[in-house]
């Protein structure tokens, strides 16, 4: 039995029999079911409420056929999603996935997350998340309009600014917001706050862009501050990925005084030992949409190395994985701790395995969890809800001042919550604890319907 409770055992097992093929989404389960079980001893209310039982259960799956016509005038046919897993707290909240790896259980394992990361932020943001198995890599504008276009055209039927509020994620940035904002509002007649990540010159909010990669780093030197005394000043710093999360993350870490030496995308990474130029890096990804291994032909002293795993052979003091699911396993972790690793932050979402987790929290070292550490993306387009709302734009100084306050609030409500339940500094408890105290009280106070 995996489980003390034999109550949470049998949750777990009752999850594994609806959906025993989807094992990112188990993953994701168990992490939070083991994190819950002091909650549960403590709460015995919670256990009578059925309030695990349904925060497994997603409220609502979609599941649809996008079909649109590529350059040469093919019809070709992708799967969409939307899992509206909870709006106990709020609308549905959660971003947009286009990749060719997706499929029912990863967005499931993300909507999933999303319900205790929007918690943590304080904002009344439900869970959710959305995508398909589109892959955005090597298509024209023409046809990613197009796939957008009819990706919305069924969307829009589920969504809006009261019910559940899409964004972005991996494959999806403005770009991609923008021909599903013009969509839906073609086909509904509505300028409202839909979608978050917009462009500023259609309510979009001022740090959106910023806001994941800046939120990860304010998340980690409050981190360092209190559990180490220590900071970002002097660190070398690793970041796996090179897309949106990746480049803020190394924006805001060098400007704290950390040198990133490291970026990856999923065929290599490249290694700058004189700390990476942002600004070729912003040419080659957000300009010109290439490749990361570009960045040695333009910038003397940097190495390529094929395959993205190798990113983790690089001896650092802190290492913010920002790319994807399980990125970083066990014998990762290992080079990293023997390398003398002292913090972990994750960007993206679920980027270290159960394994490493385990090596990571056994070893001592300081280790933030996605749900916590990321927030700062969600709850900035929490912000630009509110901003579209009062139909007002906040300066970027207002904005990434509340983001700052938010993500040092989501530090001190994850350790506070590790202290009170006897997990002292285990930041994956914590934050699963914090962010489900929340929900479990207004899934209660609504109560059942019968
Ligand atoms: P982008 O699409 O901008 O960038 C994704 C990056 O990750 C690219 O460098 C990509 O490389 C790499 N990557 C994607 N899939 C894989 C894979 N299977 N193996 C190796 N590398 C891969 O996405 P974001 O930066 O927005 O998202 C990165 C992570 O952060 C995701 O986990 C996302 O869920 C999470 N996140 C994003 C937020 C946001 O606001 N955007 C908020 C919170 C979390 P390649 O180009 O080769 O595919
Ligand atoms: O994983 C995430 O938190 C996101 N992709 C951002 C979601 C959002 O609604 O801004």
């Amino acid at each position: 039995m995996a489980f003390k409770s034999s109550y949470v055992q049998s949750v777990y097992d009752a999850t594994v029999a609806r959906n025993g093929n989807e094992k990112e989404y188990l993953q994701a389960v168990k992490e939070v079911l083991e994190s819950l079980e002091p909650v549960i001893e403590q709460h015995p209310e919670y256990q009578e409420a059925g309030i695990l039982e349904r925060i497994v259960e997603p409220e609502r799956q979609i599941m649809f056929r996008v079909s649109w016509v590529d350059d040469n005038g093919k019809v070709q046919v992708n799967r969409g999603y939307r899992v509206q897993f909870n709006s106990a707290i709020g609308p549905y909240k959660g971003g947009i996935r286009l990749h060719p790896s997706v499929n029912a259980s990863v967005i499931k394992f993300l909507g999933f997350e999303q319900i205790f990361k929007n918690s943590l932020t304080t904002l009344p943001m439900g869970g959710g998340k959305g995508g398909a198995d589109f892959d955005p890599k090597g298509k024209s504008d023409g046809e990613v309009m197009r796939f957008c276009q009819a990706f919305m055209t069924e969307l829009a039927k589920h969504i809006g600014a009261d019910t559940d509020v899409p964004a972005g994620d991996i494959g999806t940035g403005a770009r991609e917001i923008g021909y599903m904002f013009g969509q839906y509002k073609r086909l509904r007649n509505e300028f409202t706050g839909v979608l978050t990540g917009k462009g500023l010159s259609y309510g979009g909010s001022l740090a959106r862009k910023e806001a994941t990669g800046y939120g990860l780093c304010y998340f980690t030197e409050e981190m360092l501050g209190c559990m180490k005394n220590d900071s970002f000043k002097g660190k070398t710093v690793v970041v796996s990925g090179s897309g949106n999360v990746a480049i803020y993350a190394t924006e805001k870490a060098t400007e704290l005084g950390g040198k990133v030496v490291a970026l990856s995308d999923s065929n290599g990474y490249i290694y700058d030992p004189n700390g990476i130029n942002l600004d070729v890096v912003k040419q080659i990804k957000e300009v010109e949409r290439g490749r990361i291994k570009e960045y040695c032909n333009r910038v003397q002293g940097a190495e390529y190395h094929e395959g993205c795993k190798g990113i983790w052979t690089i001896k650092c003091d802190i290492a913010l994985p920002c790319a994807t699911q399980n990125e970083l396993d066990g014998e990762s972790a290992d080079i990293l701790l023997k390398n003398g690793v002292m913090c972990v932050a994750e960007g993206a979402n679920m980027p270290s395995t159960p394994e490493a987790i385990e090596k990571f929290l056994t070893s001592g070292i300081l280790f933030g969890p996605a749900k916590a550490a990321n927030a700062g993306g969600v709850a900035t387009s929490g912000l630009e809800m509110s901003q579209n709302s009062e139909r007002l734009s906040w300066s970027f100084e207002e904005v990434d001042a509340k983001l700052h306050g938010i993500m040092k609030g989501i530090f001190h409500n994850a350790y506070n919550a590790s202290k009170e339940y006897g997990v002292e500094g285990n930041l994956v408890a914590g934050a699963n604890i914090a962010g489900f105290l929340k929900v479990a009280e207004a899934m209660k106070w609504q109560g059942v319907a019968y």
